[in-house]
């Protein structure tokens, strides 16, 4: 590798780099020589999207140094990878965070002023790379941060989706979806590897044949189409490091080969068409989070990029150790987040056994020592179970591998309890039933040395619920927890750059180191009877509700007062998470301000003494065929344009759904919440992450004892959380109680339904599936059990608002609610995605950081 070792030429390279980012001159002049050469235009010609598309190129210049310079020193040190295999990156826009990382973003803003552009406009020019649903793929986008970031050698493998999450519009209250075309303009971020392609088989029949060489009886796996694989690849730059990785995301292309029996047969049409349809592999995301709709091409994508990565790794691997398989766990390890790439366990198999002519044991003890596997959910309706006849018409040859591995298994489990027979049919990889379907859960947890849940409340609920009886199979030790974090880089100085700033002042940071050491937050408590720093945390909390009372009077037309609490609830619509929970209680307040005002109480008392003025807000994408999600959707834009229009409310409360929620709009909103809702079924939300962005950007947090609340509050303190609702431990019972008893709706919430039945918010029979939801089909979300308590956190937590204003005078209001924002912020350390790496690599990887 004599050739591999750094060259003068680097050193090249490296100047390059720093200049680019660093030399406001040098900065200039590459943005001119790309609006004249990449973009061919002139500086006379060259609006913002221009400019974006001039200084993005300049960034990616920067980038691609280091990025070359990271793939060549990781070469050279041959050390063990980890390669994070997603199906989602949700990754928002890549310009600031290149610049943060890098250190230039001051030196980009002033030579782009020099050249008569603002910098925020510009970045606003750049489409969100929205390439996943929600939590699941924004965690992958977090966790290739964080590798880079403290210096991992870590790969994200992924899909270059065509079209990324659907954009959401709202249209006379209803949800209605338009398609992504991200790729509009070229992608500057994308390095194309148009000669790296791997060809991915589907379909085809499997015949024994001999090995010439063994004379042992051989499987082929042959006919059947065959599509291409072509990598595309996307610098991930760490902060404050050269470290660069990669995120390689695969298109599918057509072959040039075609079926020349159908060409011959006249059918040139149908021939090349066929080929065409290869691209509809890597078209589109499915817009569903925490379902599983077992769609054929949703089973070929998982395939087409499993299969494309495992060769990509393989043949590195072959290049630097031959065959010399034993040392494949020393040098990879493979995280499956979620089971959506379980096949890759069948793949190393098939590649091991019959590629590469290993024994079954040998290869299987390898494939076992580089896997581990990330559960996100409990609930089943997301557990994937695909049919058996699909897998088997789809790939052939990994349907009997599957069966040989379950095979091999139960052989064990019957060794291992032999008097208990029922144990067999709960733990096998086959679901048997009207239609057999392979349970990828179970096939990850016997494929993988490690299996992790998200939170600490989660992983212990999936191993003693969902996988119970895999703890007794493999003993406790093959279960761990790593609890989710977030990237500081983006979710707090990116997106609340005035807090990063005093933050950095108050520790005496000018470097923001802090950003990777998060625990360093912990000195912010010492500030903590500092009334001016209070005032000036204070104030910019204000600042960042003025940007969002901005972006909704833009988005919605609806004018916030950003004096008012702001109350918000931004995720994913599910029932689980229970927004209709959250828009009940709003409905509930409106009508007893309506009876305060009706039996004479002035609007001035009425905030003195009973309630204070909110904004509640919401947002959040609601899966297009998920009927429920989208009426109550419905149901709070019907109650905002009651709320919003009635001239007696004023800024008392108002009622906001900023139409589609997405990373690049949470970076505004996250910073400006006063109290954000957390507040799921308890059991049913794995971890949550964007709970841990508000409680960083300093915003409380209303909550259920659920997921990594739990965690939040032991961290914060109970003083700085509104915790309210049934705990997890009750929750079988109570819906138990609801089916064999009935569901007692109380009081307040009738008062809310029978509104809702009056038609106040509209036609009421579009409110009846949700409604009798609750009433007559059992609850299952225990919104009847949980409003009340719902209600009492309310009038805690108001007591404890106050009045509000940005007022610096107002000192009730900053010793009370101020203090706990620093309290919170202070102990959100642990959160960050950086320490979930570690314990990744530490207790689950086995890799270490490669020092700079
Ligand atoms: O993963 C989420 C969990 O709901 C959340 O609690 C957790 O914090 C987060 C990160 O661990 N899960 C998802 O976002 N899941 C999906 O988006 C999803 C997408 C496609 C599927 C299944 C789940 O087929």
């Amino acid at each position: 590798y004599s050739q591999l070792k750094p060259l003068n030429g680097n050193h090249h390279g490296q100047d390059l780099e720093s200049k680019l980012v660093h030399d406001r001159g040098a900065f200039e002049e590459s943005f001119v020589r790309h609006v004249e050469t990449t973009l061919a235009r002139n500086m006379y010609n060259c609006d913002n999207l221009a400019a974006y598309q001039a200084a993005s190129s300049t960034v990616r210049d920067a980038l691609l140094v280091d990025w070359a310079n990271t793939q060549q020193k990781q070469t050279v040190h041959n050390g063990k990878r980890v390669y994070y295999l997603s199906l989602e990156f949700l990754m928002g826009r890549a310009m600031d965070n290149a610049l943060i990382n890098l250190k230039g973003r001051d030196n980009a803003a002033a030579a782009l002023s020099d050249l008569g552009f603002n910098l925020e406009d510009v970045l606003d020019q750049e489409p969100d790379a929205a390439l996943g649903n929600g939590g699941l793929g924004r965690l992958a986008a977090c966790f290739v941060d964080s590798l880079s970031s403290k210096n991992y050698s870590g790969w994200g493998y992924g899909l270059n989706y065509q079209y990324g999450i659907f954009k959401q519009k709202i249209i006379d209250g209803y949800q209605v979806e338009t398609p992504d075309y991200w790729l509009k303009y070229s992608n500057p971020w994308e390095i194309d590897r148009k000669e790296i392609q791997i060809p991915v088989d589907f379909y085809g029949h499997v015949y024994e044949d001999y090995d010439p060489n063994s004379g042992k009886p051989k499987k082929i796996w042959s006919g059947g189409e065959r599509v291409l694989a072509v990598a595309a690849d996307f610098p991930i730059p760490g902060y404050n490091t050269d470290n660069t990785n990669n995120l390689r995301l695969w298109n599918a292309k057509p072959t040039h080969e075609f079926d020349f029996t159908k060409f011959n047969a006249g059918d040139y049409q149908q021939s090349v068409g066929a080929q065409q349809r290869a691209e509809s592999i890597t078209a589109v995301l499915y817009p569903n989070d925490n379902f599983y709709s077992g769609k054929e091409l949703r089973l070929k994508q998982q395939y087409f990029w499993v299969a494309a990565s495992l060769h990509d790794i393989v043949r590195r691997f072959k290049k630097t150790n031959k065959s010399q398989w034993e040392k494949f766990p020393e040098q990879v390890a493979i995280q499956l987040n979620d089971t959506h790439p379980t096949l890759a366990i069948v793949e190393l198999q098939r590649v091991l056994v019959d590629l590469e002519g290993l024994e079954w044991d040998h290869a299987w003890s390898i494939v076992t020592r580089v896997f581990a596997y990330t559960n996100h959910t409990v609930m089943t309706e997301a557990l994937e179970k695909w049919p058996v006849d699909l897998v088997g018409r789809l790939l052939p040859r990994h349907l009997e591998i599957i069966y040989d591995i379950n095979f091999f298994f139960l052989k064990d489990v019957e060794h291992k309890f032999p008097d208990d027979r029922d144990i067999l049919g709960r733990v096998s990889i086959i679901e048997e039933g009207n239609e057999k379907s392979v349970r990828m859960a179970y096939l990850a947890i016997i494929g993988s040395h490690k299996v992790n849940g998200v939170a600490e409340l989660h992983s212990e609920l999936i191993q003693t619920t969902i996988f119970k009886d895999f703890v007794r199979v493999f003993g406790k030790d093959r279960f761990t927890n790593v609890t989710n974090g977030i990237t500081p880089r983006r979710w707090l100085r990116q997106a609340n750059p005035q807090l990063a700033k005093l933050i950095s002042e108050k520790l005496n940071d000018p470097n923001y180191e802090y950003l990777t050491n998060l625990g360093n937050l912990k000195k912010l408590e010492k500030f903590i009877d500092d009334d001016e720093f209070l005032t000036k945390w204070d104030a910019i909390k204000f600042h960042n509700k003025r940007r969002l009372t901005a972006l909704v009077k833009e988005e919605t037309g609806i004018e916030l007062d950003p004096t008012v609490l702001f109350d918000v609830q931004v995720k994913r619509i599910h029932e689980y998470k229970r927004q209709q929970l959250n828009i009940f209680a709003v409905i509930y307040r409106y009508l007893r301000i309506k009876e305060l005002l009706a039996s004479g109480v002035s609007i001035d008392e009425i905030k003195l003494k009973h309630y204070i003025s909110k904004a509640s807000i919401f947002g959040g994408k609601a899966a297009p065929g998920y009927y429920m999600a989208k009426t109550i959707i419905h149901l709070i834009n019907k109650v905002g344009d009651v709320v919003n229009n009635d001239p007696e409310i004023g800024n008392l409360l108002k009622v906001v759904f900023i139409p589609d929620y997405n990373v690049s709009k949470a970076e505004i909103i996250t910073p400006a919440s006063d109290l954000s809702n957390h507040i799921s079924t308890a059991g049913t939300e794995a971890s949550g992450t964007s709970n841990m962005k508000f409680a960083l950007n300093g915003g409380l947090i209303i909550g259920t004892v659920d997921g990594a609340n739990v965690e939040i509050t032991r961290e914060i303190g109970e003083d700085n959380i509104f915790l309210f609702g049934n705990l997890s431990e009750s929750v079988e019972e109570i819906r138990h109680k609801h089916i064999y008893e009935g569901v007692q709706i109380p009081e307040t919430l009738q008062k809310v339904f029978d509104s809702i039945e009056s038609g106040a918010f509209g036609n009421p029979e579009e409110y009846k599936v949700l409604l009798d939801g609750i009433r007559y089909h059992g609850d299952h979300y225990l919104v009847s059990d949980d409003f009340d308590l719902f209600l009492d956190a309310h009038i805690k937590l108001e007591k404890v608002f106050g009045h509000h204003g940005g007022d610096a005078s107002d000192k009730d209001h900053l010793h009370r609610w101020v203090k706990k924002s620093v309290l919170s912020v202070a102990n959100m350390g642990f959160f960050s995605s950086d320490r979930c790496i570690d314990e990744y690599a530490e207790n689950i990887w086995n890799i270490e950081p490669l020092n700079q």
